[in-house]
């Protein structure tokens, strides 16, 4: 008997060992944003990108390449919403110790925050192609506003700052119909090395509960509820904004960074089976009209469209039938 013990304890010790060494490995800490001048990572391309087909922040990233024509080499990270935790692997870490997507290359410098990636890409804008910038100094200003609030900062703290804040609350369905998709002990890897112990804990809760569950879960109910308030919010201020210039774009005549920047919250929408909560052309008219103008770009079709993932597409329709079949479900998600 006392030998069965031995060899548990020893199993153990080996199994702790193991893990000391391979948390070691993926420790992770926060990254300066922007170009980083003192880093260099080996490339093949003037421009890669690491990115990831449902990340919105990667989206963005690719829609504004996608704008200015400029090539990449492009490597496909997994998040656990898509297969697995490819971004808190040695490898990607050696790129990004912030283990997040996307990162943008520059003759293998990286580039970090999608905000500052198309910021950047937009000072190299190929000769030929229009301006993602307008020259006025006033709209331009303008325009940093509506990127930054259609970016994704700190959604779990500031939820009402920022659409891109927003939107993860929309999202949380979409992530409980893909992740039924993943085994759950690809979702346990992330207890034992993702920085984020939060995630892992949602995507086991998601999986567990399921769609049709929902709206049992008292704090899933009040993101999914609260963000939708807050989605309103911005999109009556979009409106009104596209109202004030009369299109087609944002800010008027030109197509800008800011226009880049809110087609992935409209995406997300889409994807999330949501466009009838937030884009229905009765209520806003003009912010319908304005999403089926970007949807007929061709950086949609080669930077959305192009990506799209099976998993992303299942979730979508699995959302959709589950509002068709369940008036809890449709109450939860639609709020009617
Ligand atoms: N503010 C950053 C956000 C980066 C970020 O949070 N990326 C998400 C996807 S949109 C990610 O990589 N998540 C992976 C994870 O947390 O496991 C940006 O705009 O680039």
């Amino acid at each position: 008997m006392s030998w069965i013990l031995w060899v548990l304890g020893l199993a153990a010790l080996i199994a702790v060992g193991l893990w000391v060494i391979e948390s070691r490995k993926r420790r992770t800490h926060p990254v300066p944003s922007g170009y980083q001048a003192d880093q260099e990572f080996p490339h093949e391309q003037e421009f890669e990108l690491y990115h990831n087909a449902l990340s919105l922040c990667s989206m963005k990233t690719r829609v504004c390449m996608a704008e200015l024509q400029i090539p990449y080499k492009s490597h496909h990270i997994d998040l656990i919403e898509t297969s697995c935790y490819e971004n808190i692997r040695p490898d990607f870490l050696k790129v990004n110790p912030g283990g997040t997507v996307p990162v943008l290359l520059h003759n293998g410098h990286p580039i970090y925050e999608s905000h500052e990636q198309i910021r950047y890409a937009a000072g190299f804008t190929p000769e030929g192609i229009s301006s993602l910038v307008p020259k006025d100094q006033g709209l331009r200003a303008e325009m940093e506003e509506w990127i930054e609030l259609s970016s994704l900062t700190n959604p779990l703290e500031e939820p009402g700052k920022s659409a891109g804040n927003s939107i993860p609350g929309q999202t949380l369905p979409l992530f409980c119909t893909m992740i039924e998709k993943i085994p759950i002990v690809r979702i346990f890897e992330g207890f034992l090395f993702h920085f984020d112990k939060l995630r892992p804990f949602l995507f086991t809760m998601l999986k567990i509960g399921g769609i049709e569950n929902l709206h049992r879960i008292p704090p899933i109910k009040k993101v999914i509820e609260q963000s939708r308030g807050y989605l309103h919010g911005f999109l009556d201020r979009f409106e009104a904004r596209l109202e004030k210039d009369g299109g087609p774009w944002l800010l008027g005549n030109q197509y800008t960074l800011a226009d880049v920047s809110w087609l992935v919250v409209f995406e997300r929408m889409r994807q999330a089976s949501c466009e009838n909560v937030f884009l229905d052309p009765a209520d806003r008219p003009l912010t319908a009209a304005y999403w089926d103008r970007l949807k007929a770009r061709p950086a949609y079709a080669e930077a959305i469209l192009g990506h799209s993932h099976p998993i992303v597409e299942y979730g979508r329709e699995r959302i959709a039938r589950a509002k068709a079949e369940n008036s809890d479900v449709r109450k939860l998600l639609e709020g009617a």
